[in-house]
């Protein structure tokens, strides 16, 4: 079997983390594994199938004889030196916001839109979603291709780990600090997240909404490539350590009742329906933490509208939110064209 020397860009970040795990899990051909972070960590190392690898500094000279090349360092990191790990010839995977947008990158989630990806021959970089666009879109591709969805009104509840392993220790330092009496100390957010919720994710535009919600609505219409779609977010950070929930109301051009859309959906690759709220189940953030699947329950009529329903959707932010989509889509990379 053909093997691919990969390099993993932010390795010591919770989204880095993932990725190197669910490489081995996957067992993705890797031939070497290079790890890249900041000079921070110099001197770590991380295990990848029982092997100690060393954490080396990102450098512009770091690329040489790599194939892939998976980034997760934060957008403005990514946006210098995706266009230089191309231009030594290898693919990047991107997992930040800086190319996600640009007209000749792919923006690909696999179970979606995986033809997308032969567009990587252009710039050689391949744009992960957003974490909360990734999991709606997973549940909602298969019900737009049954009924045509019109809009979308979507709430999220998104965990602190999608802020990446400061705002991990933040939450588990501020609950601690509440608990003893301690004041508490903020860093990486504006206010207190421990008991709180945040309508607050990214930042601030002049049109009123946060640069998370409009990476929902403009990487979902790049997605499912259809401008009609009308999406409209509110995004909110809630004081969970892993696992994104949204509630997402879709209206539909026809006739789709909760019966048809819970079947569809068992259908669907990569969606698990848990909905059966007589014996209390539907999706949990707690449940979903660790899973591969996006998780859709509460699936239930919006009569105010012809053709409208209601769902919970909830996924592992750093698995299907952003590891595990990146892994993925390498393995259709290699797989239909390296
Ligand atoms: P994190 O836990 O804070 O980790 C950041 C990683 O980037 C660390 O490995 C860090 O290295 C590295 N880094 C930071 N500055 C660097 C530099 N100048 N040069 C080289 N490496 C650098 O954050 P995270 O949660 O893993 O997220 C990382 C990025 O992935 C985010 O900023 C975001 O753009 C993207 N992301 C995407 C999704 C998605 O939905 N697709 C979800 C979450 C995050 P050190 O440890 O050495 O500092
Ligand atoms: C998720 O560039 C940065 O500071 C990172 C901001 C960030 C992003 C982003 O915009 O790339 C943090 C967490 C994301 C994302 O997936 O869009």
């Amino acid at each position: 079997m053909k093997t691919y020397n990969v390099a993993v860009v932010g390795a010591t970040g919770a989204v880095g983390n993932e990725m190197v795990a669910i490489l081995e899990q996957r067992k993705f051909p890797v031939n070497k594994l290079t790890l890249l972070a900041s000079a921070r960590s110099i001197g770590k190392t991380l295990t990848f199938r029982g092997e100690e690898i060393p954490v080396d500094e990102l450098k512009e000279d770091s690329f040489k004889g790599i194939d892939i090349g998976l980034f997760s360092p934060g957008g403005a990191v990514s946006l210098k030196y995706a266009p230089i790990a191309a231009a030594a010839g290898c693919v990047v995977i991107d997992n930040t916001s800086a190319f996600r947008m640009e007209p000749d990158i792919p923006l690909v989630v696999p179970e979606v839109n995986p033809h997308a990806i032969k567009d990587y021959k252009n710039r050689g970089i391949i744009a992960n979603p957003n974490c909360s666009t990734i999991q709606m879109v997973v549940v909602l591709k298969p019900l737009h291709d049954a009924a045509k969805i019109k809009r979308v009104v979507v709430s999220t509840y998104q965990s602190v780990s999608g802020t990446g392993k400061k705002a991990i220790f933040e939450l588990e330092q501020q609950v601690l600090a509440i608990y003893n009496n301690k004041p508490v100390e903020k860093n990486v957010y504006p206010h207190q997240i421990a008991f709180n919720c945040l309508p607050h994710i990214d930042a601030f535009l002049e049109n009123g909404y946060t640069k998370e919600e409009m990476k929902m609505v403009n990487e979902t219409k790049k997605i499912m490539e259809d401008n009609t779609i009308q999406v409209t977010a509110t995004t909110v950070r809630v004081p969970v350590f892993y696992g994104h929930s949204e509630s997402v109301n879709v209206e539909f051009e026809r006739e789709i009742t909760p019966e048809m859309a819970r079947k569809i959906l068992s259908k669907a690759k990569g969606v698990k329906v848990v909905d059966d709220p007589s014996k209390n189940k539907y999706p949990l953030a707690i449940n979903a933490a660790g899973k591969d699947d996006t998780f859709v329950g509460r699936i239930r009529r919006d009569d105010t509208v012809p053709h409208g329903l209601n769902m919970w959707i909830v996924a592992d932010n750093i698995r299907k939110g952003a590891a595990l989509n990146a892994v993925q889509i390498a393995e259709l990379l290699v797989e239909k064209y390296l």
